[in-house]
């Protein structure tokens, strides 16, 4: 898969990109990264990207003429799809990722300033994401957190063949807690369970740690998932604990 990132900030994404699993990925030929760096595309003596916004207020608006050059800078093929990061776009989601993975050519224009000028949107953009309620200085971060996400899906880009499919999301429920050497520390232990060997009553803690963990922190999470009847009896069995005045 191909990825274009539009930025003015090359150098903060490069940064990123050789010094995580997306620089393997690269070497492995099977994904590629490049970066456009959209000040190369203003087009006055000041190497202008920015103006003050039509109608006044606070802030600097990104030009859409830089924006627009530099995409058509860009291989016309295959046609990708233009995505535009945002703070007013549509949540990031593992779906979207998802989605997002099955193209052979994504474009992330990462805005700056307090936006982007509309027209950017209107002639080149098909999609429009935000990582979350919470506020950035640049599209740049998201951008990244797009092609990592979407790159974990490509087969072949994480060591073990099924271990993005056992990541949290995937099955709606958040994951349970892990544990690795030693088996004390500071006076905390490990859950005995984990220590048996009993595979079938190993499987059955994470599930039931999984199910307290997103009934604690994402319930909304639960009435998504996909439960069954051995889901509900562990639900029931949590839902009894906190009652007995339990802790954790
Ligand atoms: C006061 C209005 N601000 C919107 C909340 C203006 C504004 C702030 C920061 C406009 C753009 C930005 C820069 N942020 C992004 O480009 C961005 C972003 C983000 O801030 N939060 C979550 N997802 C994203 S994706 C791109």
């Amino acid at each position: 898969m191909i990825f274009d990132i539009l930025t003015l900030f090359p150098q903060a994404c490069a940064a990123y990109l050789k010094a995580s699993i997306l620089d393997r990925a690269q070497k492995a030929g099977l994904i590629t990264v490049r970066l456009t760096d959209v000040r190369e595309f203003s087009f006055d003596r000041h190497r202008t990207v920015d103006d003050a916004p039509y109608g006044g207020g606070d802030g600097m608006v990104m030009k859409v003429e830089p924006v627009v050059a530099a995409l058509e800078s860009l291989p016309g093929k295959p046609r990708p799809r233009i995505v535009l990061l945002s703070p007013t776009g549509t949540p990031f989601t593992q779906a979207v990722a998802q989605e997002l993975a099955g193209l052979e050519r994504l474009v992330l224009i990462c805005g700056r300033y307090e936006g982007v000028d509309e027209r950017v949107r209107k002639l080149a953009v098909d999609q429009e994401i935000s990582l979350g309620d919470f506020v950035l200085s640049g599209g740049e971060l998201p951008a990244l957190a797009v092609v990592d996400a979407v790159s974990r899906l490509i087969p072949g880009v994480l060591g073990g063949s099924d271990s993005a499919a056992a990541d949290s999301f995937s099955d709606g429920l958040l994951e349970h807690p892990h544990y690795t050497r030693p088996p004390e520390y500071r006076g905390l232990g490990v859950p005995e369970v984990l220590l048996s060997g009993n595979h079938a009553a190993i499987a059955r803690w994470r599930r039931k740690e999984s199910l307290r963990r997103t009934l604690r922190r994402r319930p909304e999470l639960l009435d998504a998932a996909p439960l069954g009847a051995q889901d509900r009896e562990l639900l029931a069995e949590i839902e009894q604990e906190s009652k007995a005045g339990h802790s954790g």
